[in-house]
């Protein structure tokens, strides 16, 4: 088989690449480990930023986002019994669209479904090979055959734990990480959401998040100890330590229910550079990964791709520089959402080697969003999103 755009990784990376590429007339393969029943299980991002809900449309899947999504002006950030709201209209005249990565994903892949796009699910033992010459190929074993197939490139979209990134000589990488003391115990519940806007609480027992779907699907985090497992905690205990971090003026309006997900993610900072290797271009999650605090993590993977796209386009039409800024350029937006979800990880976690003087920086953070404007417009121009 041959193909123009080999794609490792059919998750939000993959499929939104393969749907820009062949909107344009660029051929691609996407390959797959899993089913797409498991990968459409999957429950993940939340919030969307103004630039991703614009590359969602220029790919053609924005219509029920635009019908079923909703876009928030703003979102609250508590400590101390207070509730600090940042105006993302007032501050910086955007918003955010709150439409759950799940849903991108099946809006997706209805889309590459009506494009006859060519998905192969179920691959084991993926090989990358040729990355420095101008005939790369990729091998893998699907029904225990072997099969091969040649392209002009290959993008990398198959997530951290993929093979992508493994495929650029460990020398040639430069790996920064950094691992936090704690992890995320979410939970999906039909119920209606604590508030009409997302809810970051900052508690002396930990952090706490009280998000949405849609009117009736909300979803929760508390931080938790990395000792913990998902086995531990009860949809009891999950609610009562919920209600219990967040300001007495909210917690009574908190609705429970049974929990119809509920696990533990833990929570690190990443970037592996370069994100090119000769012909293999590596985006989203293969790249970085972000604590999920600034909601950024399916954000970087769509800019990864609205900037690979417009350098395959470029190459493909006749434009052979295009694709040299691509690292450079990707890594550029990707290190300052590093910053921007560290900071807020650090603002609004507990740590445990945290002391007095910590303590007190995270509340003259909180306080300086609560009376500067000019502070709350940085926070809200990083948070809906900062320009492609
Ligand atoms: P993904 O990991 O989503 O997709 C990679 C795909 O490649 C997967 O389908 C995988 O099966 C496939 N694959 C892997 N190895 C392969 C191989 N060898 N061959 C073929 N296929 C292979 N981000 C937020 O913004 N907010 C959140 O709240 C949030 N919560 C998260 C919770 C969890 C538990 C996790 C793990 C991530 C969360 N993220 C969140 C980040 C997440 O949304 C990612 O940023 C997003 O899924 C990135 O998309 P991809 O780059 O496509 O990677
Ligand atoms: C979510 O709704 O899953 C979500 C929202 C905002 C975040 C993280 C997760 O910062």
């Amino acid at each position: 088989m041959r193909s123009q755009v080999i794609i490792i990784g059919g998750g939000p990376s993959g499929l939104l690449l393969s749907q820009l590429l062949n909107r344009a007339g660029i051929a691609t393969v996407v390959l797959e480990r899993q089913s797409r029943d498991h990968v459409l299980g999957r429950i993940r991002a939340g919030v969307l930023e103004h630039g991703t809900a614009q590359l969602l449309r220029q790919a053609g899947v924005g219509a029920r986002m635009d019908a079923e999504g909703h876009p928030h002006d703003g979102c609250y950030l508590a400590h101390d019994q207070q509730m600090v709201r940042v105006d993302f209209t007032e501050s910086c005249g955007r918003q955010v669209m709150v439409y759950g990565q799940t849903e991108v994903t099946r809006d997706l892949y209805d889309a590459q479904d009506a494009m006859g796009a060519t998905h192969i699910h179920g691959v084991r033992d993926v090989v990358l090979h040729d990355l420095l010459t101008d005939a790369p190929f990729v091998t893998y074993e699907k029904d225990g055959r072997q099969h091969r197939i040649d392209g002009d490139f290959i993008a990398g979209c198959d997530g951290f734990h993929g093979v992508s990134r493994a495929s650029i000589p460990a020398e040639s990488r430069r790996e920064y990480e950094k691992i936090y003391p704690f992890g995320w115990l979410g939970v999906l519940s039909r119920t209606p959401p604590l508030m009409e806007e997302l809810v970051y609480a900052n508690h002396p027992r930990g952090f706490a998040l009280a998000s949405m779907r849609n009117d009736t699907l909300s979803r929760y985090y508390i931080q938790v100890p990395l000792s913990h497992r998902v086995e531990d905690w009860s949809d009891d205990a999950f609610w009562t330590e919920l209600r219990a971090r967040l300001p007495d003026s909210v917690a009574g309006r908190l609705v429970t229910g049974p929990s119809i997900e509920k696990s533990i993610a833990p929570l690190r900072s990443f970037v592996s550079e370069p994100m090119r290797w000769g012909r293999l271009f590596l985006c989203g999650d293969a790249a970085h990964i972000v604590p999920p605090t600034g909601a950024k993590g399916l954000n970087l993977a769509a800019s990864d791709v609205g900037y690979l796209f417009e350098g395959l386009v470029a190459h493909y039409g006749g434009d052979g520089e295009a694709l040299e800024h691509y690292s450079d350029r990707a890594l550029r937006r990707v290190w300052k959402a590093m910053r921007f979800s560290w900071s807020v990880t650090t603002m609004m976690h507990r740590f445990p080697d945290h002391g007095p003087y910590e303590q007190r920086m995270q509340q003259a953070e909180l306080d300086l969003l609560a009376s500067s404007a000019a502070a709350r417009q940085a926070f809200a121009e990083n948070y809906t999103g900062l320009a492609f």
